[in-house]
């Protein structure tokens, strides 16, 4: 990743769906106009999702995702298929691409269903454009979308997901005022004007303001410590990526952020005229950090604020009181959102386990899920632990609370975890008012 580069995870996720061959990797490439994307006559021709991150001017990062076709059949496609459809748990804002061949149909409806019961706002486009040429396609294919959208809302599936609505996710206006638009990769045609209609609807969707990670718990001129293991573990030469956004987030809400590792904060803080608005660890030290920083100096962890910037921080915090009824040879499950080799004292594997069952008293039954993938039935665990989730974006992460919340498990993450087994969540979670 190229240091100057928004992170994907930072980025507006626009995923492109449809049935096979209805055009949408023409769509992406013609958007983009790079041929990024595979395009053939042959149907299924897309088998993985694939990412294009591009600067959307007027809307900022966006990266688009290219899906394979919903209505893939055979074992091999339905799951390819059901790749496409998991593809809307992460998907801020979703084109649906219809082939004038088929018009919309089955395939077509239940993706809106989905789309607008998730509260994703939705941009219609029937493709190739430049092989027909009557304005009573398109109409069809309004009257059909808005037939959708009110069956949807008679039967009360729209606006489910009230907790998407919050911060950099969109709301469901965009989804009731159907855009219909045609468009054709080939000439170009409409093409200019789905871009503008894109914009338009991230615009409406998440505004023009970035959420803050911390700035908007301090006051322009404040100090914050931010404290870091003696070993770091980001690679030689970088800090991990929560890091840096904490520092940019402070330095954009002109506080100053000073960096110290745990063997040097008593110093520093000693040394410090005035002591700190607020510190910020690393959850792995955070025991260490409490017995140093003064009880009234407000101390909580990266992966706090994360939850807080990503997730539902009242349902992390929910869930991370309710480790308390953990009693031995109960079902834990952790979560990874992606793929590592575990170190020595890996956290997900090592650290979390232990320092859980010295609290519980006893030991547990874990299991893990690392990955994409998240197990579709939760109901078997008393409690799901997730990590950080600094590779997801805040669709996916609440998409992940949301199906925890639906199964009655309560979900929390590291940090909050860690703080609860250490004794100091109260403390931790102090500066957010919980
Ligand atoms: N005439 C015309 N042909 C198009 C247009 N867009 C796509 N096609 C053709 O339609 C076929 C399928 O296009 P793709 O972009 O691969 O379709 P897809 O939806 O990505 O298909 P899968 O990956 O199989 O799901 C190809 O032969 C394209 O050349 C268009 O705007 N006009
Ligand atoms: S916090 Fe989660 S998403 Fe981030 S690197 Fe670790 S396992 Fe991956
Ligand atoms: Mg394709």
């Amino acid at each position: 990743m190229s240091l100057n580069k928004t992170p994907r995870a930072n980025r507006v996720h626009i995923g492109i769906f449809g049935r096979r061959n209805a055009g949408k990797s023409s769509l992406i490439n013609a958007i983009t106009g790079q041929d990024i994307a595979l395009v053939s006559d042959t149907p299924g021709t897309t088998t993985d999702p694939v990412y294009k991150s591009m600067e959307l001017p007027g809307a900022g990062p966006v990266v688009f995702i290219d899906t394979p076709g919903i209505d893939d059949v055979g074992g091999l496609g339905q799951a390819r298929a059901e790749r496409a459809l998991r593809i809307l748990g992460s998907t801020d804002v979703a084109v649906l691409v219809v082939d004038p061949e088929h018009g919309l149909g089955v395939p077509e409806e239940t993706l809106l269903s989905e789309v607008i019961s998730k509260s994703i706002p939705v941009v219609t486009v029937v493709a190739k454009h430049d092989t027909w040429d009557c304005t009573s396609c398109l109409e069809g294919v309004r009257t059909k979308v808005e037939a959708v959208i009110r069956q949807s809302r008679a039967s009360g599936s729209e606006g489910n997901a009230k907790a998407m609505r919050k911060g950099r996710t969109g709301d469901s206006k965009a989804a009731s005022q159907p855009v219909v638009l045609g468009v054709s990769a080939v000439t170009g045609e409409g093409v200019r004007e789905l871009t503008a209609r894109l914009c338009q609807t991230i615009k409406d969707a998440f505004g023009d303001a970035e959420p803050a990670i911390v700035g908007d718990l301090l006051d322009p001129g404040d100090t914050v410590f931010l404290v870091v293991p003696l070993d770091l573990q980001a690679p030689k030469g970088r800090l991990i990526l929560p890091q840096v956004q904490a520092i940019r987030d402070l330095l954009d809400h002109d506080c100053t952020a000073v960096m110290v590792k745990t063997g040097h904060l008593a110093n520093a803080l000693d040394n410090s005229k005035q002591p700190p608005a607020l510190v910020i660890t690393d959850s792995q030290v955070f025991e260490e950090v409490d017995a140093i920083v003064p009880a009234g100096i407000p101390l909580t962890s990266f992966s706090i604020l994360f939850a807080r910037y990503k997730g539902d921080l009242d349902e992390l915090a929910r869930g991370a009181r309710a480790l308390a009824s953990l009693k031995p040879h109960d079902r834990v499950l952790i979560v990874e959102a992606c793929t590592h080799h575990p170190i020595a004292d890996d956290i997900g594997t090592v650290k979390v386990p232990r320092w859980l069952q010295e609290k519980v008293g006893g030991p547990l039954e874990f299991s893990w899920q690392r990955g994409a993938d998240y197990p579709a039935d939760l109901s078997e665990y008393k409690v799901i632990i997730h990590c950080g989730g600094c590779m997801l974006n805040r669709r996916a992460m609440l998409t992940r609370i949301e199906a925890a919340k639906a199964a009655g498990i309560p979900v929390t993450n590291y940090g909050m975890t860690i703080a609860y087994t250490k004794g100091i969540l109260d403390r931790a979670l102090e500066p957010f008012g919980l």
